[in-house]
């Protein structure tokens, strides 16, 4: 059987992801698709509960370590069954993923190469599409400010380390500015097609 795609939707907060992934997902329904969503921290297992609380309360402290050690925990939570649904051939959209874990721990001042080392050996996205302002328009979104990282300082930070991934070949920025929801949809449709016509044949790891 022919393996899914690995899609991945990345992007600072409140930028519009899970509008984008919902809507992909209603997409690739209608195109007969077989597609599962998995957003990231994916906040009802074990220790999703505790990085629920890490976000939600800033008086839970954890070391910068620890917190990146957990969300790194949390992929690896879910691994085996993103590894099977892909196997079985269904389509995974992640809303989040490991290039956030990397963006927004090294943020704080970690090293980029030892945020990424807890992840190697996840299954890597075919395709990443970066949701991308130009200008800071995230920040003055609705909502913008209740969790720990809604921070304009520290979002523009994030969005440095972000773009350390840019020149990757499964890396696409999609730019957001002046553009209605439905023509960002549009854009990562197409992306979205293009990945799932020349995919490898094999799924790829992070190395
Ligand atoms: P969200 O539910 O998508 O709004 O994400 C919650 C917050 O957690 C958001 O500020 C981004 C941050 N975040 C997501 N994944 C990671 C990660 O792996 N590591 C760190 N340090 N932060 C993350
Ligand atoms: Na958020
Ligand atoms: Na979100």
């Amino acid at each position: 059987m022919t393996r899914g795609v690995l899609v991945c939707i990345e992007g600072l907060d409140r930028t519009g992801k899970t509008t984008q992934t919902t809507s992909l997902l209603e997409k690739l329904d209608k195109d007969g698709v077989d597609a599962t969503l998995i957003k990231f921290p994916e906040r009802t297992t074990p220790i999703g509960r505790i990085i629920n609380t890490y976000l939600t309360d800033t008086a839970f402290e954890l070391s910068d370590q620890s917190a990146h050690l957990l969300f790194s925990a949390n992929r690896w939570e879910l691994a085996e069954k993103i590894r099977s649904l892909l196997e079985d051939g269904k389509t995974v959209v992640l809303d989040r993923y490991v290039y956030s874990g990397v963006a927004y721990s090294s943020a704080k001042g970690l090293p980029f190469d030892w945020c990424l080392s807890p992840d190697i050996g996840l299954p890597k996205p075919d395709i990443v599409l970066f949701m991308k302002f130009k200008q800071e328009e995230n920040v003055t979104r609705e909502g913008f400010g209740e969790e720990r990282y809604e921070v304009a300082e520290f979002q523009q930070k994030v969005k440095t380390q972000f773009e350390k991934f840019q020149n990757e070949d499964n890396w696409r920025t999609i730019y957001v500015d002046n553009k209605s929801i439905e023509e960002v949809g549009e854009m990562i449709w197409t992306e979205y097609k293009v990945t799932a016509s020349r995919r490898r044949e094999a799924l790829q790891y992070f190395s």
